[in-house]
């Protein structure tokens, strides 16, 4: 049998192949309507042109792109055609996008046409041979190759530990980590969230989606769009999240996927009432913590409960609030139960078992548990347990009848808006200003974003630093997320005996900084 994740999918869409798949909210054209058959045959054209490049097996095809729907037929040409993707942020520069290519040698490269001149040059100078572009009006040079191709295509046979992804998180020390994902891995995890989350039939009436997630991560790329695709639903697609548009569209869609902030943003908004979501069946949200409060206020405004789950790059999803009640009820605060196939545990600091309600390491294992990192035999070595439970670095206690709380992280991770920043790599590029002699970066809360990144720089002896200037300068070199939205010059960092940097202590004293 073909475990190629491409074929799974194609098998779900409905028989009438030409109804709308996907209906587009914004963006050049809106709206457009995209049929089964629009997804097939433009899939299957982009991997035929893949096809014909000659590529050696396992070869990588690196995107990045504006959000479109062209974006998402990339994506299902490249698994169809057996190859590996690597999706890269939107907000990425080149320094960032350099180390990415290196790392990963694509075989294939496909910008947006306003990047081509320095992606093309970073590509063709680590080697890449294919350099496509793809502009979210459909301009580009990869759909213009791609009708050239028939659109008929046999899905490459492929296993289900044979890899489909890459996707790259970034260290907690040094440079980012490719986690490798399978074909397995992906389509496990998707036929899990189909039943526990109750997708509901053509003849159950069915599902749409509202997507306003970006498609470069797994929450928009897998959570999301595997969700509605192997379940023959359609998708309201947005380019870019909106929150009063989104609010507009809720009438016309069943199911919504967010990080918190969609969330917040939407609170804010005072269309958003019990009439608008009417028609909803289920709101969820992840990839980061949904506050309480959060959770509360969209009961009180909505009637409808939010329902938490929580994942990881390495894994995709690993614990979810239940949505039928035969499996519970939706609590606030918790991300809820294992979901069925995967095991979870909380270990103490020497790896002991914990009781529960006691705190301690998350670890998990299941058929969603990424192959390693690309490249790192000694770091995936380091981050499996002898009984190959992967160490999440998350923190949380489990109550008696399994349900989780994540409590905090043992990782030095930021996630702002759902997006994940880690310090070490802030501060190696502040650490590089002259004048710098030291700095350190941490999280604090943020109304709008959950957290946001500061920095406190410390000049050398005798030299001045200057907090704008750090900010314009990292704007040129970095994502924009992880820009600190504030830098503040002082003469020392708080340490520890042992000499440790005390973030807890900074972060303490800039908790207030955005009224969170
Ligand atoms: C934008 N800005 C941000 C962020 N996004 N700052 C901090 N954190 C952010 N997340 C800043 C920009 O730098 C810019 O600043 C200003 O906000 C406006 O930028 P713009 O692009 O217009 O912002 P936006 O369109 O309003 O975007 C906010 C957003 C977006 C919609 C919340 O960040 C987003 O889509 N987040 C979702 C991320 C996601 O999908 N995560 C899933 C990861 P300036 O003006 O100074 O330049 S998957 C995952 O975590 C796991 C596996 C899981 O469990 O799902
Ligand atoms: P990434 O692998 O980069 O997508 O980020 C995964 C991390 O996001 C996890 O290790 C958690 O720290 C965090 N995360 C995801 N979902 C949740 C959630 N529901 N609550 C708290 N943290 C979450």
């Amino acid at each position: 049998m073909n475990g190629n994740l491409f074929v799974a999918l194609r098998r779900a869409f409905p028989k009438q192949l030409d109804s709308t798949a996907i209906e587009t909210a914004d963006g050049p054209g809106a709206p457009r309507f995209y049929t089964w058959r629009d997804l097939d045959r433009a899939s299957a054209m982009i991997a035929n042109l893949l096809g014909s490049l000659d590529l050696p097996e396992g070869a990588r095809v690196a995107v990045q792109t504006d959000k479109s729907v062209e974006a998402l037929m990339l994506y299902l040409g490249v698994i169809r055609a057996g190859l590996v993707y690597l999706p890269l942020n939107t907000a990425y520069q080149a320094a960032e996008i350099e180390y990415f290519i290196r790392n990963a040698e694509p075989a294939v490269v496909v910008c947006t046409p306003k990047n081509f001149h320095w992606t093309s040059k970073i590509a063709f100078q680590a080697g890449t041979q294919n350099v496509f572009t793809l502009g979210d009006d459909r301009s580009g040079t990869l759909l213009e190759r791609a009708v050239q191709h028939s659109d008929v295509h046999e899905p490459a046979v492929r296993a289900s530990d044979d890899l489909v992804a890459i996707l790259y998180t970034s260290g907690t020390t040094g440079r980012s980590k490719g986690a490798m994902l399978t074909h397995g891995n992906l389509l496990s995890n998707a036929q899990t969230l189909q039943r526990y989350w109750g997708w509901r039939s053509a003849e159950e009436g069915g599902d749409v989606l509202i997507h306003a997630l970006p498609i470069f991560h797994v929450h928009g790329l897998f959570v999301a769009s595997h969700g509605a695709l192997l379940n023959g639903s359609k998708m309201i697609w947005f380019n870019r999240y909106d929150p009063k548009a989104t609010i507009a569209r809720l009438k016309d869609a069943t199911v919504f996927m967010g990080v918190p902030t969609l969330y917040t943003r939407m609170l804010a908004e005072p269309t958003l009432t019990r009439e608008a979501c009417a028609t909803m069946r289920l709101f969820i949200s992840g990839s980061a913590p949904l506050l309480k409060e959060t959770h509360d206020d969209w009961t009180s405004r909505t009637g409808h409960v939010i329902l938490e789950r929580y994942g990881m790059s390495e894994t995709t999803m690993i614990t979810s609030n239940p949505y039928f009640e035969k499996d519970g009820q939706r609590i606030g605060g918790t991300v809820g139960y294992a979901l069925p196939g995967i095991q979870v545990r909380i270990r103490g600091d020497k790896g002991q078992p914990l009781r529960a309600g006691e705190i301690g390491s998350i670890e998990v294992k299941g058929p969603n548990v990424f192959q390693g990192y690309w490249r790192m035999p000694e770091k995936t070595a380091e981050e499996f347990t002898t009984d190959l439970f992967f160490k999440t670095g998350d923190v949380g206690k489990m109550d008696e009848d399994g349900r989780l709380t994540i409590v905090g992280r043992s990782k030095d991770l930021i996630i702002s808006g759902g997006y994940n920043v880690y310090p070490a790599e802030i501060e190696g590029y502040i650490n590089e200003m002259p004048g710098v002699a030291e700095s350190a970066v941490v999280g604090v809360p943020h109304a709008d974003f959950g957290e946001a990144v500061v920095a406190i720089v410390i000049p050398k002896p005798g030299s001045s630093v200057d907090a704008g200037a750090v900010i314009g300068e990292l704007k040129t070199k970095i994502a924009n997320f992880k820009v600190p939205k504030q830098v503040f010059v002082v003469d020392e960092l708080p340490r520890n005996a042992m000499g440790k940097v005390q973030k807890n202590l900074l972060r303490d004293q800039h908790r207030k900084l955005f009224n969170a």
